[in-house]
This record gives structure tokens, C-alpha cells and sequence, in this order.
């Protein structure tokens, strides 16, 4: 059956159009409405984000799981009204399917956003930056379902990198493990998110969407599953340099140590923690990398539809 009618999702109109048309459409996550950003700038990211995708010709869908129903595209009050819901649910692979049984508010994570788009017949999706192996997992195996995702699950995530709070390093050898392509667009560095480059080069490169797409048609062609990571930079004008926010980095992780923070916990504290030690400026970075991704998230979308 069509997922659309099976009843576990409810795909807006918009986005069932599109797909059934062929049209490029392009899912968002709902983490970053949801706790990794403060209201009201993660209402005005996550419109924007929407109208730069539809600036592009693609049909935007935010994903989310709205009391108890999982949401392929939010509706304008919806999407605003997820941005104010305070105390929401972080809904990644091993809760999802809770967030619904129980009729809970939920933004999803990189990895259950993945689920979801897969199931609605959505294959690319823009973030700002996946979850990864955190810096100390030796000791605290902090790693996001972000990875086992990537490796699994057919779709193309556009983000600018792993968030520089992880460990770079660590995230990388784990996508080799996993067999997750990670692919720099018009880079050969890895980017560190806020940041246009980190020490780490990226194993591959595209310059162009169509590379992007042809790309993942051969992968296709050939029977190999699972995701790949498109690393995007920020823009220059809105970047902040890595030794400027490592200094941050490493105030916030020593905030969260001294705080007891842990797991899922663990992300949006130190998002939180940032903006309050830049003063806002790494909010406005965070911002302008994801309508980046966004942009090219559409570009990618549409190449695959020719
Ligand atoms: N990127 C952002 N802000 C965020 C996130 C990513 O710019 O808030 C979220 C994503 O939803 C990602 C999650 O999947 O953080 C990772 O959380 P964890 O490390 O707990 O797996
Ligand atoms: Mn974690």
C-alpha cells in the first residue's frame, strides 16, 4: 500500500502532489525548530527555509510528529505553532514510534526525519548539522543514531558537516565504517560547521547538483542502500572561525560535564550554551547555514528529477 494511505503518515497535500507528480520535494527536520533553536528565531528559520525551497521550484516538507500523527509537511500554523511548543519530545530512531503511540509533540532528529521522508518517497533532505561521535565518547559512547541512519536509510542529507561540538575526526572513521559516502560540495576540506573548514579533508566531491545526482544514481543502480552526507560550507560572510569557536566549544563541554548533561540532553544543551557565550552570533551562523543547505538541498532535488 501507499504509505500515504496506509495511515501512518499524513502527507500534505502539497507534498502528495509533488510526489505523485515527480516533482522535487525537499524534507526539513524539526530537532532544530524544536530545541535547537530559541523561539522566535527558529519560527522565522523554519519559514524561510521553506520559501528559499520553493524559490527553487521544490516543494518543501517539514517533518515533525504533531500530537500522536506523523506530519509530512506542516501547514503554516502548524509549523508556527511547533516552534512555540515548549517541552516537545526529541524524537530520534528509538522513540519515534513512541512519540506516536503516546500522541506526543515531537521535532525529529536527522535520523527520524530520514525514516520518515524514506517512507513518504522523499530521497533528499537539508540539515544544518548531523549528530555524530561526541568528543569523550571513548569513555561516554555518545554517538548519534545520526550514523546508523546515514548507513541504512536511501536518502541524501545536506548538511554543513557533523556540529563542530563532536569530534570531527572520530565522525568521519565512522561513516567510513558504515560505508556512508561523504561527499563535499564544491570542498575538499570538511567543513565544521560555523565554520568553512575543519583540519579534516572530505573523501569525496561534487561541484555541481547533477554530480550529486549522478552520483547517487549509480549507487542505486548498482543495489547499494543506505544514505549519503553532502557536506555544504556556511557561507563566508556568516562564518565564525574554528579557533574562535573551539574556545566556546570547549566552555560549553565544560559547562555540561559540570551540569551532570547527558544523553539526548547532551546536543541541545550545548547549542544553547554557544548562542549564550557568542552572544547570537552563532544562532545567526546556524541560520544561514541551513537556508545554504536548503537552497542546494531543492538544486539536488531537481537534478534527480530530470
Ligand atoms: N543541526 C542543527 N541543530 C540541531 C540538530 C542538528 O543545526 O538541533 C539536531 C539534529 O536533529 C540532529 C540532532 O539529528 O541534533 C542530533 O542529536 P544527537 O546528538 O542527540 O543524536
Ligand atoms: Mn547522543
Amino acid at each position: 500500500m501507499n504509505p500515504a494511505q496506509d495511515g501512518t503518515l499524513d502527507i500534505e497535500a502539497d507534498v502528495a502532489a509533488a510526489l505523485a507528480e515527480r516533482r522535487p520535494v525537499v524534507a526539513l527536520e524539526s530537532t532544530i525548530i524544536t530545541h535547537g533553536m530559541p523561539f522566535p528565531q527558529n519560527a522565522a528559520m523554519a519559514a524561510n527555509v521553506e520559501a528559499i525551497i520553493r524559490a527553487e521550484g521544490a516543494v518543501p516538507a517539514t517533518i515533525a510528529v504533531l500530537d500522536g500523527r506523523l506530519k509530512i509537511g506542516l501547514s503554516t500554523a502548524e509549523r508556527e505553532q511547533l516552534a512555540r511548543t515548549q517541552g516537545a519530545m526529541k524524537a530520534s530512531r528509538a522513540d519515534l514510534a513512541f512519540a506516536m503511540a503516546e500522541g506526543k509533540t515531537a521535532g525529529t532528529t536527522v535520523a527520524a526525519t530520514m525514516i520518515a521522508a524514506h517512507r513518504a518517497g522523499i530521497s533528499v533532505f537539508a540539515t544544518g548539522g548531523i549528530g555524530g561521535v561526541h568528543r569523550g565518547a571513548e569513555s561516554s559512547f555518545d554517538i548519534s543514531a545520526d550514523l546508523d541512519e546515514l548507513a541504512q536509510t536511501p536518502v541524501i542529507v545536506v548538511s554543513a558537516g557533523a556540529k563542530a561540538i563532536l569530534d570531527l575526526g572520530k565522525t568521519l572513521e565512522v561513516l567510513e565504517t558504515k560505508g556512508v559516502p561523504v561527499v563535499g560540495y564544491q570542498t575538499s576540506g570538511f567543513p565544521a560547521f560555523w565554520s568553512r573548514v575543519s583540519e579534516f579533508k572530505v573523501p569525496l566531491r561534487c561541484d555541481t547538483p547533477e554530480a550529486v545526482a549522478r552520483f547517487q544514481k549509480a549507487r542505486e543502480a548498482l543495489g547499494i542502500s543506505g544514505g549519503m552526507l553532502i557536506a555544504n560550507p556556511v557561507p563566508q560572510d556568516s562564518e565564525i572561525a574554528r579557533d574562535q569557536m573551539e574556545t566556546v566549544i570547549s566552555l560549553a563541554m565544560s559547562d555540561a560535564d559540570a551540569n551532570g548533561v547527558r544523553g539526548k540532553a547532551v546536543t541541545p544543551f550545548l547549542l544553547q550554551r554557544i548562542f549564550e557565550l557568542t552572544e547570537g552570533a552563532s544562532l545567526k551562523s546556524n541560520i544561514a547555514l541551513v537556508e545554504n543547505n536548503a537552497r542546494l538541498a531543492a538544486r539536488i532535488a531537481t537534478a534527480l528529477t530530470a
